[in-house]
């Protein structure tokens, strides 16, 4: 820094702030990604991820990731709440409208594990594939 303020003249300034920018551009392409999200919308009675059709499907999760689960209750007057009970891990109950969302790393133990809306299991449950990648 002490080298760049003995250098005279504005362009030389300007030139190096350009380098700069420049030189961390890329990084903000290489920094390591955030969690990944995943989108769970619960509606008429099913759960729906990412925008697909299909109700309650196989969610794919990746041994030692880290996920962000968002919980979308788009059913007005009804409570839902994501659930995996082999993990301990469940999102707070929520009324329509609402949505809220879990950080969590994913198990390092390859398997298939219950997912479910904890007060309508019946008919609110899938299975999540965890997988080995690495
Ligand atoms: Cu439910």
């Amino acid at each position: 820094m002490a080298i760049f303020r003995e250098v005279k003249g504005q362009p030389v300034l300007v030139m190096l702030l350009g380098l700069s920018l420049a030189g961390s551009m890329p990084l903000l392409t290489e920094v390591p990604p955030g969690p990944r999200e995943i989108v769970v919308g619960a509606s008429d009675m099913a759960f729906y991820v990412d925008g697909d059709a299909e109700a309650n499907p196989r969610i794919r999760m990746e041994a030692g990731e880290t996920v962000r689960l968002v919980l979308w209750n788009e059913q007005p007057g009804v409570i839902h709440g994501f659930a995996v009970g082999a993990w301990q891990l469940a999102t707070p109950r929520l009324r329509g409208r609402e949505r809220d969302s879990i950080v969590f790393k994913v198990p390092e133990a390859i398997g298939h594990y219950v997912y479910e809306c904890s007060p309508h299991s019946a008919m609110m449950r899938g299975t999540i594939e965890v997988v080995d990648v690495r």
